[in-house]
């Protein structure tokens, strides 16, 4: 699918996403959908959308045959053989919690113990040609409702950019993503980024890092929130006892599915750390799985959830996700509550693998 709009960050410019949906059919023919959210190039984690299919086909298809699932809490813990590879995890995963969801007559949302009927969401800028076209990206965001508006940054598109949005903006809700942009060295200059009252920077530093991350934080006012550096609910735990953040930003791909994302929400709730959704631009199946997880209550922050007309001429999903205000209401049909348009994802599709289990 082509973004209406190429996103473009620190690591690179997004213009088309290559990706799967996984639609897993019960005996009884429940059809429960997950997406990948990969990127064609490992620029944001190593996986990718062709690692993912190898790593599904190869060893997650061949180990879902092997076992028995009661719930899907279940496949986290059989995958657990397999090191790493989260987004195709997630994809199998995710597919499998809206099975569940359906089977249990209940909405994703209440499937995973969420109360909320609807989430604020804020909206992801990437990096413009001009500092004017920012601006106007951003007047736009404040105009449609958007609870906070995060802008990508990198050395050289940063602190002016950022003292420009706040001089035209003063009381508005904004951060800055550096998608691993700096190194601890550029500690002074990400200082200056403290008179700004910023919410939060996202991964200033390294991908890998958590050592750093707490060395800047001891430096800088402005909360770090984690995104690349955050696998696993064991990488929070470490994360927390280091004090390399003050929030954490979860995305359901990079951790390895729905179960997983829900642990570090319950940790980062008994430890009152912030968290929120954050986006891989998805379609609208994996956005329907983000609004789901938005509704438990330690996602106090609004998460990068637009609606699909924000990305897609066209969503796969009928009906779309729509923002109004900077809300989404949470859909109370079972499952993800949305149906696949399958005409749409027709056309999107260019190759379809089937699995039996019997
Ligand atoms: O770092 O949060 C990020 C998009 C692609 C890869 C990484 C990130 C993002 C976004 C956009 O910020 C979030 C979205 O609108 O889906
Ligand atoms: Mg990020």
């Amino acid at each position: 699918m082509s973004l209406k709009h190429p996103f473009k960050t620190s690591f690179g410019v997004v213009e088309r996403k290559d990706f799967f949906i996984t639609e897993v059919i019960n005996h009884d023919g429940t059809r429960g959908y997950g997406e990948s959210v990969a990127f064609t190039v490992p620029w944001y984690t190593e996986e990718t959308t062709e690692t993912c299919l190898h790593v599904i086909e190869s060893f997650l298809i061949p180990l879902l045959r092997e076992h028995s699932i009661t719930h899907p809490d279940d496949v986290t813990d059989i995958f657990r053989v397999i090191r790493r590879n989260n987004m195709a995890k997630s994809a199998l995963e995710g597919a499998i919690w809206d099975l569940h969801a359906k089977q249990q007559g209940v909405s994703l949302a209440r499937a995973l113990g969420g109360l909320e009927t609807s989430i604020d969401v804020g909206i992801s800028i990437g990096m413009k040609p001009t500092i004017d076209d920012l601006l106007s990206d951003v007047e736009e965001s404040v105009d449609q409702g958007f609870k906070r508006v995060k802008v990508k940054i990198q050395p050289g598109w940063d602190i002016a950019v950022l003292r420009e949005i706040r001089h035209h903006f003063p009381s508005l809700d904004i951060m800055a993503d550096a998608n691993s942009a700096y190194t601890l060295r550029d500690a002074p200059h990400l200082k200056q980024f403290d008179d700004l009252q910023l919410l939060m920077i996202e991964q200033p530093l390294a991908h890998d890092d958590l050592i750093d991350h707490a060395k800047l934080q001891q430096q800088i006012k402005t909360p770090i929130c984690l995104d690349e550096s955050i696998h696993s609910i064991e990488d929070v735990r470490q994360a927390l006892a280091l004090r390399s953040c003050q929030i954490i930003n979860v995305k359901i791909g990079r951790v390895g599915g729905l179960t997983e994302a829900k642990r570090i929400h319950d940790l980062c709730k008994e430890h009152n750390i912030p968290v929120w959704c954050g986006g891989m631009l998805e379609s609208g199946v994996g956005r329907a799985h983000n609004i789901a997880l938005s509704t438990l209550p330690q996602f106090v922050l609004p998460g990068d959830i637009a609606g699909s007309a924000h990305y897609w001429k066209k969503d796969i999903i009928m009906p779309e996700v729509v923002v109004e205000d900077g809300e989404i209401f949470v859909p109370d049909a079972a499952g993800i509550g949305v149906n696949i348009d399958k005409a749409a994802l027709e056309q999107f599709t260019v190759a379809q693998y089937s699995y039996s289990f019997d």
